[in-house]
């Protein structure tokens, strides 16, 4: 397993779109080790492939607490089936845009089909923060990030904070 750079804005890469796995293979499961590997030293709860630069449609997600025990989850191809048409309000963040923070509405559930690590499709709903983070990390694969979703204003400003943010840390 191996720790990743994270790309961060304003990298052309962050806006591809991924390509389907053909296979879940060993070297996909390594990619998905390396991928939560770099996921929990960040620290986040969820990471896309295009993040380390694997224009795949892989994503990784630990949603447990601080003191609880690991609970990684693996979405390979993921799709959704269906979309609530209630809305929820979240305060998101990324680590492609470090230290910036806003609110983003999106559908409240969702239900998605995927495959697993083993490479079994598995069906089912997601509610509260694993579905705010599925959709998020599902906007990755589209090339689409969370500023995206805000106005050109604050957009503009996010990109030129994190600019700054990693030309101080160079
Ligand atoms: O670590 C992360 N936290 C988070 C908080 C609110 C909504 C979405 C996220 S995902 C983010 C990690 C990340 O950038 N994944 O792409
Ligand atoms: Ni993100």
């Amino acid at each position: 397993m191996a720790i990743r750079p994270i790309l961060t804005v304003p990298d052309p890469f962050l806006k591809q779109v991924s390509k389907p796995v053909d296979a879940v293979d060993d070297e996909l499961r390594g990619l998905m080790d390396d991928m939560l590997e770099t996921m929990y030293d960040a620290p986040g709860i969820g990471l896309a492939a295009i993040q380390i630069g694997v224009p795949l449609r892989v994503i990784v997600m630990d949603l447990a607490g601080q003191d609880e025990e690991r609970q990684p989850r693996f979405f390979v191809n993921p799709e959704f089936t269906w979309k609530s048409d209630e809305l929820f309000k979240y305060e998101e963040g990324c680590l492609s845009v470090p230290e910036i923070y806003d609110e983003i509405e999106r559908p409240a559930r969702v239900r998605l089909t995927y495959l697993n690590y083993d490479g079994e499709r598995v069906e089912e709903e997601a509610e509260g923060l694993f579905a705010v983070c599925i959709q998020h990390e599902y906007d990755h694969l589209e090339g689409v990030l969370f500023i995206d979703k805000l106005s050109r204003l604050k957009r503009d400003r996010a990109v030129a904070k994190v600019k700054k943010l990693t030309r101080d840390a160079a």
